[in-house]
């Protein structure tokens, strides 16, 4: 049973590092999943996305590893319905695989996760500790945790630092809407209109490789809300609030078209919202225009 916790002692931080480091260990077996279990799975996810069987190997990694980490009491991801509990104080929620769609042309993939202070579904400040993992040429991993951000290469599942304060560029350059044009609404429609002429397109189909663009170039990531689907694609636990918390503590913002994403509250684990992130006057002006 979970206890109530303290959240900024040292055994919490301790656990988050743990989780970190774990996750790091991790990326290895991860990167072999991708090679080896390129086919389908002939099932869904709880929201009803088709899995692939890298997306349900990456998942059984994830979960052994953390679950066998003292100060983790529940393991939470996009490809279960349900949380996964053992005693221990923070739970871990997750995508384990991230954009699998692009496993085949063998483009950008990563794993999100975030560590929370209470058991999902649970709002995005009580978040902890929150970051990322882009398999890509290299393993690189970006983790926000009191405030600041760090990349990593992870090399052989030991990562070592490259930049001890990732910070969203001034000037942003680069820009990514999913969706696709057809669906937007009319009012994001027209704020996209508007960037096209001023940032570049970035658009991988995973958001941890184009938000990494972001963090690398400044500017805006979106999954918007959608005529047909106003609560857009993502979801809030294991992708909405885990970028949030990367992002505004590298000094941009994050929202689902009215507020922060860390103050959404889901009531369901697998809920989606609508996804803004990136420099902050890009994310404002976003807002402004869909009111
Ligand atoms: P998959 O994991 O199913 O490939 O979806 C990836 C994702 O959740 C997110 O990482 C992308 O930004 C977005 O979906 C891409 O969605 P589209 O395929 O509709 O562009």
């Amino acid at each position: 049973m979970s206890k109530s916790l303290d959240t900024s002692t040292s055994e919490a931080e301790q656990t988050v590092t743990d989780v970190v480091d774990g996750i790091a260990a991790t990326t290895p077996d991860v990167r072999r999943a991708i090679a080896d279990h390129r086919g389908q799975s002939n099932s869904v996810n709880p929201t009803g996305d088709d899995q692939l069987a890298a997306d349900l190997r990456a998942d059984e990694l994830f979960e052994r590893r953390l679950l066998d980490i003292d100060g983790v009491a529940t393991y939470a991801s996009e490809e279960r319905a349900d949380v996964k509990a053992t005693d221990g104080r923070l739970h871990v929620a997750m995508d384990p695989l991230d954009g699998s769609s692009n496993l085949e042309p063998n483009s950008g993939m990563g794993t999100i996760f975030g560590v929370y202070s209470e058991r999902p579904p649970t709002v995005g400040t009580n978040l902890l500790a929150a970051g990322f993992v882009v398999y890509g040429p290299i393993t690189s991993m970006v983790v926000a945790r009191k405030g600041r951000v760090h990349e990593y290469i992870v090399e052989d599942g030991d990562k070592r630092v490259v930049d001890d304060d990732v910070t969203v560029p001034d000037d942003p350059t680069v820009f990514g809407f999913g969706g696709g044009v057809d669906s937007w609404t009319e009012e994001f429609e027209s704020y996209a209109e508007e960037i096209r002429h001023e940032l570049k397109l970035r658009y991988g189909g995973a958001m941890v490789a184009d938000i990494n663009q972001v963090l690398t170039y400044g500017g805006v990531f979106s999954y918007p809300e959608l005529e047909s689907r106003p609560e857009g694609k993502l979801r809030v636990q294991f992708e909405g609030h885990p970028m949030a918390y990367i992002v505004e503590s590298a000094g941009g913002r994050s929202s689902d078209g009215n507020r922060s994403l860390l103050e959404v509250d889901p009531d369901a684990l697998h809920e989606r919202t609508p996804l803004y992130l990136g420099n902050d006057d890009l994310v404002d002006r976003l807002e402004a225009s869909i009111d």
